[in-house]
């Protein structure tokens, strides 16, 4: 039975449905694991919201658009440049993201006035600004706050200003991929078409699905800039609202991940007969195989096969390189769901590895029966897998290596396991032939890292915390080890490679608190060396003198100050008093100074009353001023 209910989920048996283990002989018309139905009750799923779904992962992308977010301010600072998506304009979409900021009261009152304030406001801060998209939430849909008329209401108040509203709470759906419905839809049927593009090329396509994760959206944008070819949308890495508007106008829809935008791709060709090529970007292969699709639809294969030769004859060395050190590692992908198919051939065509486990949050099962079909035999599949899922898994499959988002990458990192950012990736892009070279940089920089051995290591000796020569020997026992295992020095050095042999043979031996020397020194370069720590010290310890002794140093300072100036003025007054007539014009300046006091103070009632409660304000300061 290659269905699988593991160990922990004994209490949770539904949870069998969705784990899937491939057997010799299977195929996906046979078994396949449910998937893109609501999580089981206890199970501790990774998921995302609608919302985040349709604001996160596309609308959030825009480089031009202010995202307005209706609801309570975390809603939208939870979505806020978590995700690594550049843009050539300075990214604006990364630096800024709006909220209505509801409160109880407007939860009890309704929203709506406070979010047109909100939109008036985001307008006026940002005058260069024309396009918005404003997004519902869970709150504000439970209260039914209805937003349409109040965008509609902008809009004629604004004049020149065009705004998009996204309606998908977050308990829309039974995960984030409902999110990226509703925004497909919407903008189709509220946006495409009301917008012509400019047509600069014969060749016109639309990017559909990639995100520019650190500049993936670039990488593609160079090919096709090569070959002729003038991308009318970016659906939507480094994409602009309008030229979003402009799609019906492409001859091509390339889609990339087919998970998020697949929907729109299938309405433009319903609409405007628009047709859809799939291409897998990341790996070698796929991208020669894509770049080839695109050059076949055109008539112009000669063109995609110039920018193959070229990228292939820059590249092809750096991943064999790399290849030769990762071949038959161990590999898990947790992601969302496309990437698990995108990448489990690439990695094992390309670089020799091994996919053994693969878990989706919210794949459908169109998305697992592409993996199934390209994965390896023996490989674990999950669907919306849990937490407790993941630790079994790991003791089964014992990987060298997970591919998985920065939460599951705590945990991973805690048992000691390498792990790289297959959300937002570490150092990408990963799109692509140079792609396809940093990701195995990074798989490689993560697998043989010294820090993952040094991590194993307890370094706290029994009786106290600090390094006892016992630990001193283990560390050096385990760098001669790493030395022997990383011969990076054997080969061409990769440009773009950290060299950690280098680091962990250079570095290592400089510090002196890892590695204390342990023979006695002479005694003349033991008073040297006390002498010198001492002045090093010297700063260090005044500062912490003055921080201990503040109070005592600022009320012994008071005191002599005090008496000088007591001193000083006695002084004075003996001077003046020496001068002649000078007490007559002190004696009645103190008179004078009396008779106004009386009358402007003692006199009447009201200026009584006025002397009284300037006496109980300065009072009243000089109490505050000493508690704060
Ligand atoms: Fe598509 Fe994406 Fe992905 Fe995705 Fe995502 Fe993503 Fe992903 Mo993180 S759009 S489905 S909703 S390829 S954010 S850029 S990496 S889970 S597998």
């Amino acid at each position: 039975m290659p269905m699988k209910l593991f160990k922990c989920d004994e209490t949770i048996p539904e949870r069998e449905k969705h784990i899937y283990i491939k057997e010799k002989g299977e195929d996906t018309t046979q078994f396949l694991p449910s998937a893109h139905v609501e999580t089981i009750p206890g199970s501790l799923s990774e998921r995302g919201c609608s919302y985040c779904g349709a604001k996160l992962v596309i609308g959030g992308v825009l480089k031009d658009t202010i995202q307005l977010i209706h609801g309570p301010v975390g809603c939208a600072y939870d979505t806020w440049h978590t995700k690594r998506y550049p843009s050539d304009n300075g990214n604006f979409q990364l630096k800024y993201v709006w909220s209505s900021d509801m409160k109880e009261q407007h939860v009890v009152f309704g929203g709506e006035k406070l979010l047109k304030k909100a939109m008036l406001e985001a307008f006026a801060e940002f005058p260069d600004i024309k396009r918005m998209m404003v997004y519902t939430t869970c709150s504000t849909a439970l209260i039914g706050d209805d937003i349409k008329p109040v965008v509609k209401e902008v809009e004629k108040e604004l004049g020149d200003v065009d705004i998009f509203t996204v309606e998908c709470p977050g308990f829309a759906g039974v995960s984030q991929s409902k999110g990226h419905h509703v925004f497909n839809m919407g903008w189709m049927t509220d946006k495409v078409g009301t917008y012509e593009p400019e047509i600069t090329s014969p060749y016109t396509i639309n990017v559909i699905g990639d995100y520019n994760i650190q500049g993936d959206t670039f990488v593609m944008e160079k090919y096709m800039e090569k070959m002729g070819i003038q991308i009318i949308a970016h659906f939507t890495g480094n994409g602009t609202y309008d030229s979003l508007r402009g799609m019906h106008r492409a001859q091509l829809n390339v889609t990339n991940c087919a998970r998020s935008a697949g929907y729109i791709a299938n309405e433009l060709k319903k609409k405007y007969g628009i047709p859809r090529i799939d291409v897998d970007t990341w790996g070698f292969d796929y991208a020669k195989e894509g770049l080839r699709k695109i050059g076949a639809f055109f008539g112009i294969e000669d063109r995609a096969e110039a920018v193959i030769a070229e990228e292939v004859a820059k590249y092809e060395s750096k991943l064999a390189w790399y290849k030769e050190r990762l071949t038959d590692k161990k590999v898990c992908i947790w992601t969302g769901g496309p990437r698990l198919w995108h990448w489990t051939k690439a990695l094992e065509d390309d670089l020799g590895m091994h996919v053994v486990a693969m878990s989706s949050k919210f794949g459908h099962q169109e998305d697992f029966e592409k993996v199934i079909a390209r994965g390896e035999e023996g490989t674990i599949y999950i669907d919306d897998g849990n937490e407790l899922e993941f630790f079994e898994v790991l003791e089964m499959v014992k990987p060298d290596l997970v591919l998985t988002g920065p939460r599951v990458g705590a945990l991973v990192k805690k048992l000691h396991l390498p792990y790289v950012n297959g959300h937002g990736y570490h150092n990408g892009p990963y799109m692509g032939f140079e792609g396809a070279v940093n990701m195995a940089r990074d798989m490689y920089n993560a697998i043989y890292s010294p820090l993952m051995k040094l991590a194993k290591d307890d370094i706290r000796g029994e009786q106290n915390k600090t390094v006892i020569p016992e630990e001193n020997r283990k560390l050096k026992e385990s760098k001669v080890q790493q030395s022997k295992s990383i011969d990076i020095t054997s080969t061409e050095a990769m440009p773009t490679a950290v060299n950690y042999a280098a680091v962990e043979s250079s570095d290592l031996d400089t510090q002196p608190l890892l590695i204390p020397d342990n023979q006695p020194l002479p005694q003349r370069q033991q008073i040297g060396g006390k002498i010198s720590a001492f002045l090093e010290q010297l700063p260090k310890y005044l500062g912490s003198f003055s921080t201990e002794y503040q109070m005592p140093i600022i009320c012994f300072a008071t005191i002599i100050t005090a008496t000088i100036a007591v001193k000083i003025i006695l002084a004075v007054l003996d001077v003046i008093n020496e001068i002649p007539q000078l007490n007559l014009v002190f004696e009645l300046t103190g008179i004078g100074y009396l008779i106004w006091f009386v009358f402007r103070y003692l006199f009447k009632a009201s200026t009584r009353q006025e002397l009284a409660a300037q006496i109980s304000f300065i009072q009243k300061e000089i109490v505050e001023g000493q508690d704060s």
